[in-house]
């Protein structure tokens, strides 16, 4: 028998109702969504800062080598052209940087991180990793962070050579943490048994890094 009733209309239910349409409480900052791709506290901007400690090490793609060491089962060392015969990969992703810059769509090319992994063969103790660059920065990760689909060691940018103010001939980017984790003129990869603050997490700032629950300082 079809003798449903709707609940009565009460000034409760259109409050409530009206609420609903007007999202009443939600910030529209917080959460990301197809709408929203913005982490709470960030400004677009168009142009792509340069940040680093002042020194800006000239690598040429003859001397850079890439030293994978620590907790794996494979550690290797990768010269430019052991890089460039693995798998190359692009992807588009945003920079979130923790001064509160956000940049869009930057096209990068290079070696998907999850390809590197399948090289060396990370040991189940291996939770974090140190990453370092050629003048002298460190900073930390979770393997589970730096295993994510989108994280990517680029070469290139917007189809051509990453520049060194950004870190070329190599650097890392994870896009899903802030901008400081990913790690210019990557020169080593250290797989660690226990988490350890690189350069600016000794300083003040988070051992992870996620935007979106934005966990800037520690
Ligand atoms: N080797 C190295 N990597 C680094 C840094 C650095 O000083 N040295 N700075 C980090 C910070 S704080 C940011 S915001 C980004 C800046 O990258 P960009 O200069 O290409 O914008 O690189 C990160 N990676
Ligand atoms: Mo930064």
């Amino acid at each position: 028998m079809s003798d449903e009733k709707l609940p009565p209309e009460t000034k409760l239910t259109r409050t409530k109702r009206a609420w609903a349409d007007k999202r009443k409480f939600i910030t529209g900052t917080a959460a990301r969504s197809e709408e929203n791709r913005l982490p709470p506290g960030q400004h677009v901007v168009r142009d792509w800062p340069v940040l680093d400690l002042g020194k800006q090490p000239d690598i040429s793609r003859e001397r850079w080598k890439l030293k994978i060491a620590g907790m794996v089962d494979r550690p290797a060392t990768l010269d430019w052209a052991a890089f460039m015969a693995l798998p190359q990969t692009q992807a588009r992703s945003d920079i979130h940087c923790v001064t509160s810059w956000s940049r869009y769509d930057n096209d990068w090319t290079g070696v998907a991180t999850r390809d590197l992994l399948d090289l060396v063969g990370p040991r189940d103790e291996a939770g974090h990793l140190m990453l370092h660059g050629y003048d002298g920065y460190t900073t930390n990760v979770p393997l589970a962070d730096f295993a994510a689909p989108e994280a990517i060691l680029v070469h290139s940018w917007q189809g051509k050579p990453l520049t060194r103010e950004h870190g070329g001939p190599v650097r890392l980017v994870i896009p899903h943490l802030y901008f400081w984790k990913s790690a210019k003129w990557i020169g080593g990869i250290d797989f660690l048994g226990a988490d350890k603050p690189g350069f600016w997490e000794v300083n003040g700032y988070h051992m992870r890094g996620d935007p979106w629950a934005e966990e800037r300082y520690s």
